[in-house]
C-alpha cells in the first residue's frame, strides 16, 4: 500500500481590511495542526491570501492590483515556505498573479517538503462576468480580472507522487479530471471559493454544496484518482461562501470533510494504491476507452 497524509485545510472569510501577514500567519497554524495529524501535503483554497476581490468592480484593472502577487514566494509569504521547510509538508496555494510584463492570473503552486515549487497551474475556467453590473450587491469578475490560464493542465511529480492542478470552476469540467489523469495523475488538488449567489442563476443552497461534491466524486471515479478540495468559506464583507471542503477517493466516495465553515483542517491517509486497482479493471483506459469516437469533445 502507498498510503499518504493528505490534508484540506478550509480557510474561513478573509476580510478586506486584513492583511497578507494575518492570512499567512493562520495558514501556517492550520499547516502545523496538519502536520500533528500526519499531514505531508497541505492543500489550501483558491485565492487565499485576500479576501475574494472578484465580486468588486474597480474602474481600473490597477485599482485591485494590491490584490495580485508580483513575486512568489514575497516578503508575506516567505514564513509559509520556511513553515514548508521546518515541518517536511508540501502546501497548495491560490493566489492572484502578476506577472511582470502585466498580465493577470488566477494562479495556484505546488510546495514540496523543502520549500521548492514544483508545480504552477493558471486557472482556465474562468466562470461569471467581465462587464460591470452595478445593480447587483456583490459581482463575479473573474472574467474581468483574470487572462485564460497559459500552461494547460499539467501534472507534476512532487513528494514522490503526480499530483494535478486545478481551480474551483475547473472542478466542474470533466474534461479536467480526464486530461490530468491521462498524463498520470494519482491525485488531484484544487482550491474554491464558491459564492452562495453567483450573478446569472440562482439555485437553492443545498443544490450548491451537492453540485460542489457532485463534481469531485464524478471527477475521481470517472479517472480513477484521489480528489482533494480545500474551500475558502463563510461570510467575507458580508457574502457567504459554501465549505464543503472534501476528500474524494478513486471508488468517488467522499471519505472526509469539513462540517463548518470557518478555518477547519481535515487530515486522511489515503491509499494511492486504491486508484491502481481501477485503473487495471474498470478505467483500463488503453483497453476500454475509444478516443477515435470522441472528436466532437474538441472539434465542436
Ligand atoms: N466559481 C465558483 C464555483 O464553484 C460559481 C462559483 C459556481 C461560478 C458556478 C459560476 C458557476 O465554480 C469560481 N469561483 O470559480
Amino acid at each position: 500500500k502507498r498510503t499518504f497524509g493528505l490534508a484540506v485545510a478550509q480557510v474561513g472569510g478573509i476580510q478586506p481590511e486584513e492583511t497578507r501577514v494575518e492570512v499567512v500567519a493562520r495558514l501556517i497554524s492550520m499547516m502545523r495542526v496538519a502536520h500533528q495529524r500526519g499531514a505531508e501535503l497541505v492543500v489550501f483554497p483558491e485565492l487565499t491570501l485576500t479576501t475574494f476581490f472578484p465580486r468588486y468592480w474597480t474602474e481600473s484593472l490597477q485599482a485591485s492590483d494590491h490584490y495580485f502577487e508580483r513575486e512568489m514566494p514575497s516578503g508575506e509569504t516567505a514564513p509559509l515556505f520556511a513553515a514548508a521547510r521546518e515541518l517536511g509538508v508540501g502546501f497548495y496555494l491560490g493566489y492572484a498573479e502578476l506577472t511582470p510584463e502585466g498580465r493577470r492570473f488566477n494562479t495556484s503552486i505546488l510546495v514540496d517538503g523543502q520549500g521548492r515549487i514544483t508545480g504552477k497551474y493558471r486557472k482556465i475556467h474562468l466562470p461569471g462576468h467581465a462587464d460591470n453590473r452595478s445593480n447587483l450587491t456583490h459581482q463575479h469578475l473573474e472574467k474581468r480580472y483574470f487572462e485564460v490560464g497559459d500552461l494547460g493542465f499539467g501534472v507534476f511529480e512532487s513528494q514522490g507522487i503526480k499530483i494535478g492542478m486545478a481551480l474551483c470552476n475547473d472542478r466542474r469540467w470533466p474534461e479536467v479530471y480526464r486530461a490530468l489523469s491521462l498524463q498520470g495523475a494519482d491525485l488531484v488538488v484544487l482550491g474554491y471559493n464558491t459564492p452562495l449567489d453567483v450573478p446569472g442563476w440562482s439555485e437553492e443552497p443545498h443544490a450548491k454544496m451537492s453540485t460542489h461534491l457532485l463534481s469531485l466524486q464524478a471527477g475521481a471515479y470517472q479517472n480513477s484518482v484521489w480528489v482533494a478540495a480545500a474551500g475558502k468559506s463563510g461570510t467575507e464583507d458580508g457574502v457567504y461562501m459554501i465549505g464543503g471542503s472534501a476528500i474524494a477517493a478513486p471508488s468517488g466516495e467522499i471519505v472526509a470533510k469539513t462540517i463548518g465553515d470557518e478555518d477547519e483542517v481535515v487530515v486522511t491517509h489515503i491509499d494511492l494504491g486504491m486508484a491502481e486497482m481501477y485503473r487495471e479493471s474498470v478505467f483500463d483506459f488503453a483497453a476500454h476507452r475509444r478516443p477515435e469516437n470522441y472528436s466532437i469533445i474538441v472539434d465542436r
